[in-house]
C-alpha cells in the first residue's frame, strides 16, 4: 500500500469508529501499526467526554476487599486480553497493546512524548487506567467493574491476588518481590504527598520547555517510584510496567492520592488550571480497538470519568504497622552500601534561618529539601536522605532523627539526549529538624543508597548539586 493511500486507510478507519469528529494530527504513530507513517486522529476528546460521562459510575475498591467472584472476573478479563495478544500482537484490545501504550509514552526520551518528570505524570496515568477499566468492561461484559487499589499503606506486602504462577494472569513471572515480601515503610510515605501545598509541588511542574529543569512532584519520585522499583522485574521500568498487572492496583493508589489530595483542602488544594495542561491531549485506545482522545481538562473529576474510591483514607504512620514488629532489619541502612555515600553542602537559598523556621511552623508551608541530579545511572536506584551538621556520626536508618525522605530515580533509555539530566529532586523538611536549624550550624545532606534485595547497585557516584533550603507555599 502506498503511504497516502494508507493515510487514507487509517483515517477512514478511525473515522469510522465510535468518536470520530474533527481530524488534528496526532505527532507519532499508533505504536502496533506496521504503516511508516503517522496516522491522522480525530480530535474526537469532546466525545470522549460525552462517553465516559454517559457510563455508570463504578467504585474502586480495595484489591483486600475484593470477593472471589470479583477476582475472578478481574482474571478473566486479563486472560483473555492476553489470548487476543497472543492470537495477534497487534490488537489494540490486547495486552500487549495496552502494555505497549505505557512504553511508548513513560519508556521514551523524548521530550514531547514522555509524560514522567513533571504535570503529565498523574492525567496520563489516570487516563491509562480509565482505558484499561473500560476495555474490561466490555470485555466481560460486565459494567460493574471496577479496577482495584493496593492500599500499601495498610498492607505493604504485594497482594497474594496478583503473585503465583503463569495460570494467574494477574501474575507476572520477573517480579523479584513477593507477598511474603514487606516493602520498608520509609518507601511508603504519603505524609508530605498529602500536605504538599501546590499542586506543583503535588502534582509535578510545569513540563513545557526542554531546556528547564524537570520538577517531579513529590509522589512521583517517592512512594510511586520508590514502590515500582522495590518490586523489581517488568513493573521497576518505565519500559516494562504496563506489561505487569500489578500496575492497575498500584496506580490506583497513586491516583486515588490525588483524589484524597483534592478533598483534603479542596480550596486550598485546587486542580490546575494552566491551559498548557488542560488543553493537553493523550490517546487510549477504546474498547472497540478505535484510539480515543482525551483532554486533561476532562480528567480532573473522576466521577466525571466512570468512578470513584469507596475510601480516600490513608494509613499516614505505616511504621506502626503490625508488619514492622520485630523487622527493624528491614528498614535499616546496612551502611556497607556497594554504590557511594554521597554528601553534599545545603545552602539556605533565598531564604534565612529565620525565615526557614517560621515555616516550618506554619500550617500552610513547607520546607523543601531540594538538589539537582545532574547524572543518572542506569539502573533504578533508590536512596535515603539525612540532613546534619557536618562531622556528625553517619546515620543509622530511617529511625533516626535526621532522616528526610527516601525516593527512587527510575532512569529512562538515552541518556545522551539529556532528557533526564536535569531533574530536580524536592523532600519535605518537617519541624525535627528545627533544632539543626536553630543551631546555626552548616548543612549537609547525606544520601545513602539503599540495597535492594537482588538488585544491583550501580557502581558510579551519584552527581548531586545545588542542594538547599526553600519554602514552598
Ligand atoms: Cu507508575
Amino acid at each position: 500500500m502506498q503511504a497516502s493511500s494508507r493515510r487514507a486507510f487509517l483515517r477512514q478507519t478511525i473515522a469510522a469508529g465510535a468518536f470520530g469528529s474533527a481530524a488534528f494530527a496526532l505527532s507519532r504513530a499508533l505504536p502496533l501499526a506496521a504503516q511508516s507513517s503517522p496516522p491522522v486522529l480525530d480530535d474526537n476528546a469532546a466525545r470522549t467526554r460525552d462517553w465516559l460521562a454517559s457510563r455508570r459510575v463504578v467504585t474502586r475498591r480495595n484489591v483486600a476487599d475484593l470477593s472471589a467472584a470479583e477476582l475472578t472476573l478481574l482474571r478473566d478479563g486479563i486472560r483473555i486480553l492476553r489470548e487476543r495478544s497472543a492470537a495477534n500482537p497487534l490488537d489494540p484490545r490486547g495486552w500487549y497493546a495496552y502494555a505497549q501504550l505505557h512504553s511508548a509514552f513513560c519508556g521514551t526520551n523524548t521530550y514531547e512524548d514522555q509524560v514522567h518528570y513533571g504535570w503529565f505524570f498523574l492525567p496520563w496515568h489516570r487516563g491509562y487506567l480509565i482505558a484499561l477499566e473500560q476495555l474490561l468492561q466490555e470485555t466481560v461484559a460486565e459494567p460493574q467493574l471496577a479496577l482495584p487499589y493496593w492500599d500499601w499503606t495498610t498492607s505493604p506486602q504485594i497482594p497474594v491476588a496478583y503473585a503465583g504462577g503463569p495460570d494467574n494472569p494477574l501474575s507476572d513471572p520477573t517480579r523479584i518481590m513477593q507477598p511474603a515480601d514487606i516493602i520498608p515503610w520509609d518507601l511508603l510515605a504519603v505524609g508530605p504527598v498529602l500536605r504538599a501545598p501546590t499542586w506543583n509541588s503535588f502534582g509535578g511542574h510545569p513540563r513545557v520547555d526542554p531546556a528547564a529543569p524537570q520538577i517531579e512532584g513529590c509522589m512521583e519520585q517517592g512512594c510511586h517510584n520508590n514502590t515500582h522499583n522495590w518490586m523489581g522485574g517488568n513493573i521497576a521500568s518505565f519500559s516494562g510496567a504496563g506489561y505487569d498487572p500489578i500496575f492497575h492496583t498500584h496506580h490506583g493508589q497513586i491516583d486515588r492520592l490525588w483524589a484524597a489530595w483534592r478533598t483534603a483542602d479542596p480550596s486550598n488544594h485546587p486542580n490546575p488550571s494552566d491551559p498548557r495542561l488542560l488543553e493537553k491531549r493523550f490517546f487510549f485506545y477504546g474498547p472497540d480497538g478505535h484510539p480515543f482522545v482525551i483532554r486533561v481538562g476532562d480528567l480532573l473529576d473522576p466521577e466525571a470519568c466512570g468512578y470513584r474510591f469507596d475510601s480516600l483514607a490513608f494509613n499516614l504512620n505505616v511504621r506502626a504497622l503490625p508488619a514492622y514488629r520485630d523487622s527493624a532489619e528491614k528498614v535499616r541502612d546496612d551502611f556497607v552500601p556497594a554504590g557511594e555515600v554521597v554528601r553534599t553542602p545545603v545552602t539556605f537559598g533565598d531564604s534565612t534561618r529565620k525565615e526557614l523556621l517560621a515555616a516550618l511552623g506554619a500550617p500552610r508551608a513547607r520546607v523543601i529539601l531540594q538538589f539537582d541530579r545532574k547524572q543518572l545511572p542506569i539502573h533504578p536506584y533508590c536512596v535515603r536522605i539525612y540532613l546534619r551538621a557536618p562531622g556528625e556520626p553517619a546515620p543509622s536508618g530511617p529511625a533516626d532523627p535526621r532522616f528526610v525522605g527516601t525516593y527512587t530515580y527510575l532512569p529512562i533509555p538515552g541518556l545522551e539526549l539529556g532528557l533526564d539530566r536535569h531533574c530536580v529532586t524536592q523532600l519535605e523538611v518537617t519541624d525535627k529538624h528545627a533544632a539543626l536549624l536553630r543551631s546555626g550550624s552548616p548543612l549537609v545532606a547525606t544520601l545513602v543508597p539503599v540495597q535492594l534485595r537482588d538488585r544491583v547497585i550501580p557502581p558510579q557516584t551519584l552527581e548531586v548539586r545545588n542542594a538547599s533550603l526553600r519554602i514552598d507555599a
